[in-house]
């Protein structure tokens, strides 16, 4: 298997999607780019290091897999170990990215974090396992991915800090993003030839790719749409608190935002 991890093969039409996944997370690499150079804009607390990390570790990831590195077979499929290295890294710096963007208390965040977690690791457990194991895994993977969500949409408006409308919007449209999308990520995987075998393990890429790609990529664009709340100016604005709730502030403390 150690083998099979580190001897490349290139080649198969799988190799030309996983080439476009990287194209397309060099996109999010450049927007990201953007947003660190702008000099209006603080850097530091829009934590784009951080949001860098998302496009950029795909790109990596997607340029392994373009290559065959980290693919193996278990029980008789090809299992993408780069995907799941990229998950593990990435689904937690979109979960808390959205988390920071209205100063989410700091242990809800990691609640959130370490939720996303367990689920791709189980996930791993379930994709390279069989029989009841994996089932077994399946199940708590989707139970930490149910919670998680409950985190994300009910813990996360009660526990922020920082709810300008501009702030709330750019979190609403991130954190919609993450509970529309990733719902077909199971979906995805039950239909695999690692679940029913109802789509081939070229259908698999494809899809995968594409989902990865949509999830990572409008992400950073769409904190781009909303940059004006990074610039130096709007400090003062945007630091004050609320225990109340998202919802309890809205158009209080900030001008109206136009665009969306
Ligand atoms: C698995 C299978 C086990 C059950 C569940 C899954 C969920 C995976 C998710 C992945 C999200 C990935 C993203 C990648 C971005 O590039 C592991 C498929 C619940 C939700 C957003």
């Amino acid at each position: 298997m150690i083998g099979d991890l580190l001897s490349p093969s290139v080649g198969g039409v799988d190799s030309a999607v996983y080439g476009v996944g990287t194209l397309g997370m060099l996109v999010g690499v450049v927007v990201v780019t953007w947003l660190l150079r702008d000099d209006a804009l603080d850097a530091e607390a829009g934590r784009f290091r951080y949001l860098m990390v998302i496009p950029a570790f795909a790109a990596l990831s997607y340029a392994a897999m373009t290559a065959g590195i980290g693919v193996f077979s278990v029980n008789g499929y090809e299992v993408e170990g780069a995907r799941y290295l990229d998950w593990l890294v990435t689904t937690p710096v979109l979960v808390g990215y959205a988390g920071h963007v209205v100063d989410v208390d700091r242990s809800v965040v990691l609640g959130a974090v370490g939720l996303d977690a367990t689920m791709i690791l189980t996930g791993f457990v379930a994709t390279t396992t069989a029989g009841t194991l994996r089932w077994g895994a399946f199940a708590v993977s989707s139970l930490a991915f149910l919670v998680m969500l409950y985190v994300l949409f009910v813990q996360y408006p009660r526990r922020a800090n920082t709810t300008t409308p501009e702030r709330k919007r750019l979190f609403l449209r991130l954190r919609n993003q993450v509970g529309v999308l990733w719902l077909l990520y199971p979906v995805i995987w039950l239909a695999s030839p690692v679940g029913f075998g109802l789509v081939s393990t070229l259908g698999t890429a494809m899809l995968v790719t594409f989902m990865d790609v949509a999830a990572k990529v409008p992400y950073t664009w769409v904190v781009h749409e909303h940059r004006g709340i990074f610039r130096f100016d709007r400090e003062a604005t945007s630091d004050d608190h609320d225990a109340g709730g998202l919802g309890d502030r809205a158009g209080r403390d900030a001008p109206a935002a136009t665009a969306d």
